[in-house]
């Protein structure tokens, strides 16, 4: 009998990323820059949340948006259009980013001039919350459209997130039929750290709270390096 071979694919991908999100991770440490990986599903508020908080946090801090999208550059236009540095990574029909693209993304980027680099991963509730960027931290929007069960469709996404922005929440009270409680108690069974943020992109509601977040993150990032390692 001749020798079989098994390779567990998505293990060794995995792995790999891994490597690269180290990689990454460091060379963010060295320039004291914060990098938020924000996920979420197609038409929730990505882009929308990042308009509003470039033009909250632009005049206080060096800011860079690097965008996921399968196949068009509309979101990363807008972006520079703000006046903010953008880079979009076109997947080809990737459903999620990797350490590997995003590690060529910050290689555009002038690192040394920014404390705040947003990526706006493909919309995508399932694949992006199993690839590790190197980012600090980990942001999710759920919009209320999208409905109170999503906890239970997509536990993963829940879990692994630091911070859950609920958007759209101008939709409650009108047709939506959502239900705040039932959602909250679903969220704290899957996780139990993570930072919860109400808001709004459409009437500003509640988005204090998510810039002072990151303001907060950035001050910490900024602190970080010892003077000596540079
Ligand atoms: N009513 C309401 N509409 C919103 C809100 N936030 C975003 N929208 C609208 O929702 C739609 C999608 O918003 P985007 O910000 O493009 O969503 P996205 O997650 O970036 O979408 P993709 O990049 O296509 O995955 C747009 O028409 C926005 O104007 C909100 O808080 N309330
Ligand atoms: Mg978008």
């Amino acid at each position: 009998m001749a020798e079989m071979r098994l390779i567990d694919v998505k293990k060794e991908i995995l792995s790999d990323n891994q490597a690269r999100a180290a990689e990454n991770r460091e060379l963010l440490r060295r320039n004291r820059v914060f990098m938020v990986n924000l996920m979420a599903s197609p038409g929730a508020g990505k882009t929308s949340l990042i308009m509003r908080t470039i033009s909250e946090l632009q005049e206080a801090f060096g800011i860079g948006v690097i965008e996921g999208d399968i196949a068009s550059a509309v979101d990363a236009e807008k972006v520079a259009a703000a006046g903010v540095p953008a880079v979009q990574l076109r997947t080809g029909g990737f459903c999620h980013l990797d350490a590997t693209m995003i590690s060529m993304a910050l290689q555009e980027l002038e690192l040394a001039k920014l404390d705040l680099v947003i990526v706006e991963n493909v919309g995508n509730l399932v694949c992006p919350a199993e690839f590790d960027l190197g980012e600090n931290k980990k942001a999710m929007i759920l919009s209320i459209p999208e409905g109170d069960d999503k906890p239970l469709k997509y536990p993963l996404m829940f879990s692994v997130t630091d911070a859950l922005v609920i958007n759209k929440m101008d939709y409650l009270g009108g047709e939506a039929d959502f239900d705040m409680t039932a959602f909250m108690a679903r969220i704290q069974s899957l996780n139990q750290t993570v930072r919860t943020f109400k808001v709004s992109c459409k009437t500003g509601e509640g988005l204090e709270s998510w810039t002072h977040w990151l303001r907060d993150e950035i001050a910490s990032c900024r602190g970080a390096v010892p003077e000596t390692i540079q």
